[in-house]
């Protein structure tokens, strides 16, 4: 049985909805991550033990090994890969290479340019500067960056597409839910700024595998009106 290390709402949530979306049993071990968490945290020696880049999600189950615990696999993008190609039948990766390309073009952009570089500038400034002084002026540069891709996400699910990549619900859907909540959970006009991703989050959200993954956090952010 696969064991997938989360954080509530963290990218953690996308290979839990495909989890979701799979159906067979397996088990959520919390590690949380933020700095005043109690438990297992992010942060903690018990983890990064386990994982060394001190992050989740983490789906200990998957033979082999880079670094880090025996059968432990990290990286959002890696865990969706590998639960979609060993359930071929769900289509959640596309089998056409093309098809496929274009989800990991997706992919690679949310994960690097969305969570790594914008996401990050706003909510962790320390891991680009050391001067404190300086953190406002690197959260600017985020939110810049997040509002321009943001735009963009919503430009392109406004031509009219079915999925991220037309054609199929894919892994790429649920990572993009990821992002449309944390739009959410921080205040923005998600509805009135992004009306398209809004129609797609709301598609999303729709799906029972994507209900049960939110219930299981304990997320209220994507229902709750405000
Ligand atoms: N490249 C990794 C990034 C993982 C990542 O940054 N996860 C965040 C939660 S969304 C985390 O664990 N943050 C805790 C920390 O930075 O201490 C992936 O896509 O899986």
């Amino acid at each position: 049985m696969y064991r997938l290390y989360y954080a509530p709402g963290a990218c953690s949530l996308a290979p839990h909805i495909i989890l979701e979306e799979i159906g067979s049993p397996y088990e959520l071990v919390l590690v949380s991550s933020g700095p005043g968490d109690q438990g297992m945290t992010t942060f903690s020696p018990e983890w990064k033990t386990l994982n060394p880049k001190g992050r989740v999600p983490a789906l200990l189950g998957v033979p082999g090994r880079i670094g880090g615990g025996d059968d432990l696999l990290t990286e959002a993008n890696a865990i969706m890969i590998f639960l979609a190609r060993t359930n071929p039948a769900l289509g959640l990766l596309p089998a056409d290479p093309a098809k496929e390309a274009r989800c990991i073009e997706w992919m690679n952009w949310l994960a690097s340019g969305v969570h790594a570089t914008a996401w990050a500038q706003i909510r962790r400034p320390y891991r680009f500067v050391a001067d404190q002084a300086l953190y406002p002026a690197v959260q600017a540069k985020g939110e810049e960056a997040l509002a321009e891709a943001f735009a963009y996400i919503d430009s392109l699910l406004a031509d009219g597409r079915d999925w991220a990549v037309p054609g199929g619900y894919s892994v790429v859907d649920a990572y993009l839910f990821v992002f449309y909540g944390w739009g959410r959970r921080s205040g923005r006009d998600m509805a009135g700024l992004y009306p398209a991703w809004t129609r797609h989050a709301g598609t999303v959200l729709a799906r029972p595998a994507v209900q049960r993954a939110i219930a299981q956090e304990g997320l209220t952010y994507y229902t709750k009106s405000r």
